[in-house]
This record gives C-alpha cells, sequence and structure tokens, in this order.
C-alpha cells in the first residue's frame, strides 16, 4: 500500500431506477439530492456528482426491460470508475439499481477475487417472480446477484452468480415475505435482523458483518436502503416499515470504513422526494456519506 498516492476520489453515479417498485416516485431521488447539495466535497477527498443514469427509451416497454437496460448502463459506469482508481458512491432511485451497481463491482474486481456485500435494508429483496407477492422488481435485486431469477436480471454481468452467499450478509430486516426468507436460509446468507440489532447492538452485529464480507474476497461493499433507518428520521423513502436503525449509529458504524481499502463501493437508494418534508431523509443521507469520507487510503 502506498501511503503517499492521491486519495481515492469519491464518484456519485445517480441510477435514476423507478421501473422496480409501485411508486416510480425514487426515480427522482438522484436529481433531488444533487439539487439539495447534501453530498460533501472536502479538503481531504473529491466528492462530486458525475452523471444521472436513466433507462435508455428504447427499453422503456416493460418494468424487467427497464431494470436491466439501466443495469447495465450502470454497470459500465460503476467499472469504469473502480478501473480508473476510485470510489463508486451510486445514488438511487429505487433498489433494483443494485443489480448494475454490484455486477461493475463484480466485473472490476473479477480477476483478484470474490466481492463481499453488506445488505442495509428493512427487507431482504431476496424475491424471484416465483415468490414475489407483489411483482414489484426492487424486492429482487439481492436474490439476482445471488444468482437467483430472471436470466435477464442475473446475467447482467454475464453467467454465473455475481455474489456468493457465503460473502453476503444483510442488517436491519424487519418486513419480509416467507419465500425469500427461505431462499437466504437455504443458500446460507446470514441475516442480521432488527431484533438481533437491538438485542447485541449494532457495533457487535457490524463486526461480524466485516468478518463476513472480508473473509476471502478482493474487496467489499455497502448497499444502505434509506428504508433500514427509522421513518421518523427517514420519511422519504419508497416503503418505510418502523422501528428502523437511527442515522446516528448506522453513520458511527459506517465511519469505521473510512479508511479501509477494502471497501471499494457504496450505493445509497430509495430516496423518495415527495414523501420526505424539510428535507429530513436527505439530510440523513448526506451524514451517512459525511461518515465514510475521506477515504484518505488508496488501494
Ligand atoms: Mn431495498
Amino acid at each position: 500500500m502506498n501511503e503517499t498516492a492521491v486519495p481515492r476520489s469519491l464518484i456519485i453515479i445517480g441510477a435514476a431506477s423507478g421501473a422496480g417498485a409501485p411508486d416510480p416516485s425514487t426515480a427522482t431521488g438522484p436529481a433531488a439530492l444533487r439539487r439539495a447539495a447534501v453530498f460533501h466535497d472536502t479538503p481531504l477527498q473529491h466528492v462530486a456528482w458525475d452523471t444521472i443514469l436513466r433507462v435508455p427509451r428504447d427499453a422503456t416497454d416493460t418494468p424487467l426491460h427497464a431494470v436491466a437496460a439501466l443495469g447495465e448502463r450502470l454497470a459500465d459506469e460503476v467499472a469504469s470508475v473502480l478501473q480508473g482508481g476510485h470510489f463508486p458512491l451510486v445514488v438511487g432511485g429505487d433498489h433494483s439499481c443494485a443489480i448494475g451497481t454490484w455486477s461493475g463491482v463484480h466485473r472490476a474486481l473479477a480477476a483478484r477475487g470474490p466481492v463481499g456485500l453488506i445488505w442495509i435494508d428493512a427487507h431482504m429483496d431476496s424475491h424471484t417472480f416465483a415468490t414475489t407477492p407483489s411483482g414489484q422488481i426492487n424486492g429482487m435485486p439481492l436474490a439476482a446477484l445471488l444468482g437467483h431469477g430472471e436470466s435477464a436480471l442475473t446475467r447482467i454481468d454475464g453467467a454465473g452468480a455475481t455474489l456468493q452467499p457465503a460473502h453476503v450478509c444483510l442488517i436491519g430486516v424487519r418486513s419480509f415475505e416467507a419465500g425469500e426468507a427461505a431462499l437466504l436460509q437455504r443458500i446460507g446468507v446470514r441475516v442480521f435482523d432488527m431484533t438481533e440489532v437491538r438485542e447485541r447492538g449494532l457495533a457487535k452485529v457490524f463486526d461480524e458483518a466485516l468478518a463476513i464480507v472480508r473473509q476471502g474476497t478482493a474487496g467489499f461493499g455497502v448497499s444502505v436502503d434509506l428504508d433500514a433507518l427509522d421513518p421518523g428520521e427517514a420519511p422519504g423513502v419508497g416503503s418505510p416499515v418502523p422501528g428502523g436503525l437511527s442515522c446516528a449509529e448506522l453513520a458511527a458504524a459506517l465511519s469505521r470504513l473510512r479508511d479501509d481499502p477494502a471497501f471499494v463501493a457504496m450505493e445509497i437508494v430509495e430516496y423518495n422526494p415527495r414523501r420526505d418534508h424539510d428535507r429530513v431523509t436527505a439530510g440523513a443521507a448526506g451524514v451517512l456519506v459525511d461518515a465514510i469520507a475521506p477515504l484518505k487510503t488508496p488501494r
């Protein structure tokens, strides 16, 4: 590791995904967060918006087509930011954008080893079309990344699963259906639900989560669904669920990653400006990003 090298820039990529959710308003989330200027450039670390990616015009006919096409664009962009030596921060959009984000990270790291992922969410997002009660694709991205579900969603970065169950865990779950829970249990993905977080404390749970995503991987990332936070602090999300994490405790956990060279990418999703008030949810997103900057150690 070269301590004198220039710090990684944190490059923000908006993903205007909305076709994966019943209310497409989350597609306006990235532009609203950019206007609200909640992500801060600092003297120690360059934090800058790159672009906001949208569904290509020829792919808007079905939600499946839209999610897959935006995912392909996003994967290319994320891989290119990583290959340029920088840190991609993807800002959604509904959580279906995760398929593109982590496919791109996988592509950039594939030669060095598998990718670890901490999925912080009130939900499991681990349905397939065979188990989903709602049919919404934002309830499926983690299953797709683990290689389960529609091939249009599982094959964005070629054949084979993008993530391995042993390198993935979830934190903050408190609303799920039997079919997705059964999938995660069958393939052996560790789920730290809110009951366990409250019993043991987020710090201890986060220790264990980090061990899972570090062991045998080339690097790891964090996917933050803002609905993991309590709706009292983050009302402006697609699917609020009471009883979530506090913004301060999640920021404290994330701040442990800021100098970690193995921490390679993050995403923050499901911001719905129409449900926010006084920009409190936008502000919470800013606090979570401030927690990981500056990333002063280059790879
Ligand atoms: Mn989610």
